[in-house]
């Protein structure tokens, strides 16, 4: 815990937010006696520069909130009831031990099932001993794609990978494309970036069915009807090429399939576009023209666009386009996605997670539909344990998942910080501990920094860091120990020592000085100006050949979703409008801190955006309280009538636990659990509902208001 001094009896301590979020931010903890009585931003670092935001500026409130929990708790009522008695460590992993080993026994490995996802994002407290640890149980392998893989494999079908431009070289752009993602909400400290090109005189422009923070603070807010952006870069490409914009030179050079794909384009005139994305004509003319015709021009996508049905080839179809116009030529042009690629897969993972130690032919799970797995899986999950994850919350199709969690013969175990909707599920609670408390190595997927956690003050109460439970779990369940002997801080040595290029001044010893250091990237990286992309052609595929030999269509295209309106008119006719269920809770990061009182505060109540002639047709005023529903489930929540949602789309933020609800359900009690076309992500944008009127609450109330205070008011 060692750190440096600043007044006598105080320390600083440096770390990084552990949040599953783009920023990855360093900072710095003061620590009086034992206690941290102040975290803030690191100003010196290059890309999060010392701010924060409206979740983890008040992180000590996380740390040593009242509903921590502290102790081993042993359920004492009924599944979900939250009652719960304390139990000692010995007596809780005894116990599990126990019961773990008799069900393997019984029914085999594969009876268990982990779920976790990126409740911390660091690489110990995330991806070592815990995959260790099921590995050797021999459980059921999980899928974990619920965020980013979708997109990556759409990108990697053209690019060959995710690599693209870096984040800050939007500073150079002067067309920016924010396709799909809320910059303001979900990835804060890369609109300074942003900022700085808008006021040098770049056009950004937000493309996004809703008119998010972000697209309110943009020059041009482009609003196709969701699922249909594949269709929208046909047409921009369309037009580009119809129109000669199209640099000619490096396609030539750098690209297979143009001739097959003008083909395709031919189907995608700006009139067909527009019947298909709701996008005007003009409009998409318009993009494609400033598009082609500025440099450098920049798209930066994230994740929203991914969770469709069609989200891989929607992907694999936007990054065609900067080939097209040759925005790779540019410091500061192409598509900039994650940049998992640079300051995450060069550490070495594998070292911590060992993999070599899991069965390939396991079955496998995808964490996409926990409900599905825990209802209709043959041979039954007997045993589920969570830990960095809510799927209670955060999961689609919510009713089945719940379903399932609430199934006696489920034995669940659950490692939190809080009691989340999942946890109230456990037969047992684990205490885990917050970032504050223990080691991590924290890779980024939204810049180039990798950043060291070191613990600043002790765990409270009797709360432990993940790895510790899986070394006490593994000794209990006589799994081989050999596996479980390094230390936290053995660990993250052991990521750091892959010996990758992009590692060359990521050492352990600057990380402790500094607490981060930048991959050795230079700042004018161009990763495809020469071409080099990293497909079997070692072109940027228009057409690719890997595409057609897995049965998929070779070409961009765009495909309707099953779940939507041109893909089920049936199902369209009773649930006719599009949800989006977006992380738009600015002070929430997914299910996280949608608990504690300053946030629920500041959130006041999940609304559902509506659309004034949706609204209308439904007898619905602003502020009514309404009942979203269809064939999975139903929320009530009140309208919000606006301009926030095009017709035909509804919105509803996610990341609200059911249990703190007003209506005591949250958006993914609605959300469908498909899976993406490839990739493994989920399909849950792809929603339709229905909206009724349960209650006119404003309007009665300003009737009686206005017979109250008389005529002439
Ligand atoms: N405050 C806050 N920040 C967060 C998070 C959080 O919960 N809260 N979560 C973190 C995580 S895990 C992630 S993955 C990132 C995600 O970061 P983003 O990808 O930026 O966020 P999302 O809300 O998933 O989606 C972005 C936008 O995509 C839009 N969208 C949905 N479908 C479509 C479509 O078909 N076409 C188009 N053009 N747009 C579409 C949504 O309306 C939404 O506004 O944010 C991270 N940052
Ligand atoms: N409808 C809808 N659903 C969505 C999304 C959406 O946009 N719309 N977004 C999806 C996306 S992109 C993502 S990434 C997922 C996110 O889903 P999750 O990864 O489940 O995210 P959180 O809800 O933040 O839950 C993380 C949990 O981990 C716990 N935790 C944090 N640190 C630790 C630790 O060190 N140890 C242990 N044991 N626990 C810890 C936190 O207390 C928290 O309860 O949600 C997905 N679900
Ligand atoms: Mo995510």
């Amino acid at each position: 815990m060692a750190g440096r001094s600043c007044q006598p009896g105080r320390v600083l301590v440096r770390g990084a937010c552990p949040h599953d979020c783009p920023d990855t931010c360093a900072w710095e903890v003061e620590v009086a006696d034992g206690r941290a009585v102040r975290l803030a931003g690191v100003r010196e670092h290059p890309f999060t520069r010392g701010g924060l935001c409206a979740k983890v500026n008040h992180f000590l409130e996380r740390v040593y909130s009242e509903e921590r929990v502290l102790h081993p708790l042993r359920r004492a009522g009924p599944k979900g009831s939250r009652r719960f008695e304390r139990v000692g460590w010995d007596e809780a992993v005894a116990d599990i031990g126990a019961r773990l080993r008799a069900l393997v026994g019984a029914h085999g490995g594969e009876a268990v099932l982990p779920y976790s996802y990126m409740g911390t994002q660091g690489l110990v407290q995330s991806g070592s001993l815990d995959r260790r640890f099921f590995a050797l149980l021999g459980a059921t392998r999980l899928v974990r794609a619920i965020c980013g893989a979708t997109a990556g494999a759409g990108q990697a079908a053209t690019l060959g990978g995710t690599m693209g431009m870096l984040p800050e070289q939007l500073v150079h752009s002067r067309l920016i494309l924010l396709w799909g993602t809320n910059t303001i909400v979900t990835n804060l400290h890369l609109w300074p970036f942003v900022r700085r090109a808008q006021e040098a005189g770049a056009r950004v422009v937000a493309i996004d069915p809703l008119r998010t923070r972000t697209a309110q603070s943009a020059d041009w807010h482009v609003r196709p009807l969701p699922g249909t952006d594949a269709a929208l870069a046909l047409g921009l490409m369309h037009v580009i090429v119809r129109e000669g914009l199209h640099d000619a030179d490096y396609v030539e050079r750098h690209t297979v399939g143009f001739d097959r794909l003008c083909e395709r384009l031919e189907e995608y005139p700006p009139e067909r576009v527009a019947a298909i994305t709701r996008v005007p004509a003009e409009e998409v003319v318009e993009l494609a023209r400033a598009y082609a015709t500025t440099r450098p021009a920049a798209i930066r996508r994230l994740i929203g666009m991914e969770h469709h049905a069609h989200g891989a080839m929607t992907l694999r179809t936007i990054s065609c386009l900067p080939a097209l116009v040759g925005a790779w030529r540019d410091v500061g042009g192409g598509l900039v996605g994650t940049t998992a690629w640079a300051a995450w897969s060069p550490l070495d993972a594998a070292a911590l997670a060992r993999p070599e130690l899991e069965d390939a032919t396991r079955r496998e799970v995808n964490m996409v539909q926990l409900g599905r797995a825990l209802t209709e899986l043959e041979p039954p999950v007997r045993a589920l344990v969570v830990y960095n994850a809510n799927p209670a919350a955060i999961a689609p199709n919510q009713e089945l998942v719940l379903a399932g969690l609430r199934r006696e013969d489920l034995f669940t175990v659950v490692l939190e910080q809080f009691l989340t909707d999942t946890a109230a599920h456990a037969d047992y609670v684990l205490p885990a501990t917050t970032q504050l408390e223990h080691w991590d190595l924290v890779p980024s997927w939204g810049h180039t920094y990798v950043t060291l956690n070191r613990p600043a003050i002790e765990p409270l109460g009797e709360a432990l860091p993940n790895t510790e439970i899986f070394r006490r779990l593994a000794q209990a369940t006589g799994l081989d120990r050999r596996w479980f002997r390094e230390s936290d801080e053995e660990l993250v040595r052991a990521a750091l020592a892959s010996g990758h290029p992009l590692l060359a001044g990521v050492t352990y010893e600057r990380l402790l000085e500094r607490g981060y250091a930048r991959v050795a990237l230079p700042e004018d990286f161009r990763p495809y100006a020469e071409g080099g992309f990293a497909t079997p052609s070692g072109k940027c595929e228009l057409y690719s050949q890997e595409l057609a030999a897995r049965g998929i269509d070779p070409l961009p295209a765009f495909v309707p979703a099953r779940e939507s309106p041109a893909g089920d008119p049936e199902l369209a006719a009773r649930y006719p409008l599009a949800l989006l269920t977006a992380k738009s809770a600015l002070h929430f990061l997914n299910s996280s801190y949608a608990n504690l009182p300053r946030h629920l505060k500041a959130e006041r109540e999940p609304l559902l955006d509506l659309h004034p002639t949706d609204a209308s047709a439904r007898g619905v005023a602003d502020g009514d309280l309404v009942r979203v529903f269809n064939d999975r489930g139903s929320v009530t929540l009140r309208a919000r009538v606006g301009d926030r949602v095009r017709e035909g789309v509804a919105a509803m933020p996610s990341g609200w636990w059911a249990s703190l609800s007003p209506g005591g359900s949250s958006a993914n009690a609605l959300t469908s659990d498909g899976l993406a076309d490839w990739g493994g992500g989920g399909d849950f944008h792809d929603t339709l509902v229905e909206v009724e009127l349960v209650e006119a609450r404003l309007r009665a109330v300003q009737e009686t208001a206005s017979a109250a205070a008389g005529p002439g008011v």
